[in-house]
């Protein structure tokens, strides 16, 4: 699979967890993920707005009844703890793309970031794709 992309996000990102096994019960490669990461390296980023938001919370199948397009609406992960980020060139993040998360809006400035997942196999290969 390709690998690495430059993404482009100024609209802001609705609350949803990035999950291969889940999204493909059958596999998408052909070894099994166990654990998978998200990783972000920005190459510009706003002085305000943008904020990334990453939920101590997983995805549970109640969810589903908050569900609007590819995303959830804010109160499945009302009272959550969280750890929020405004990211500028140069910062990186590595996260459990697992744990529910989302983008704030940034009007002003572009928010342009190198970003890829990492997956951990059974076998204990390290594997990435976009
Ligand atoms: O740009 C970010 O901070 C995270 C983007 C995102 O939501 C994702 O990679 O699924």
């Amino acid at each position: 699979m390709f690998g690495g992309t430059l993404r482009e996000i100024n609209a802001g990102v609705l609350v949803h967890f990035d999950e291969v096994v889940r999204e493909y019960p059958d596999g998408l490669f052909d070894q099994q993920v166990i654990a998978q990461l998200a990783f972000n390296l920005w190459v510009a980023g706003p002085e305000s707005g943008g904020e990334a938001t990453i939920w101590r919370r997983r995805w549970q199948p109640k969810d589903e009844t908050h569900r609007t397009g590819y995303g959830y609406t804010p109160a499945i992960v009302q009272g959550c703890q969280q750890v929020s980020l405004r990211s500028s060139a140069g910062d990186a993040l590595l996260f459990n793309s697992a744990n529910l998360h989302a983008v704030a809006v940034n009007p002003g400035q572009r928010r342009v970031a190198f970003a890829f997942f990492l997956g951990l196999t059974v076998t204990g290969n390290l594997i990435f794709w976009s």
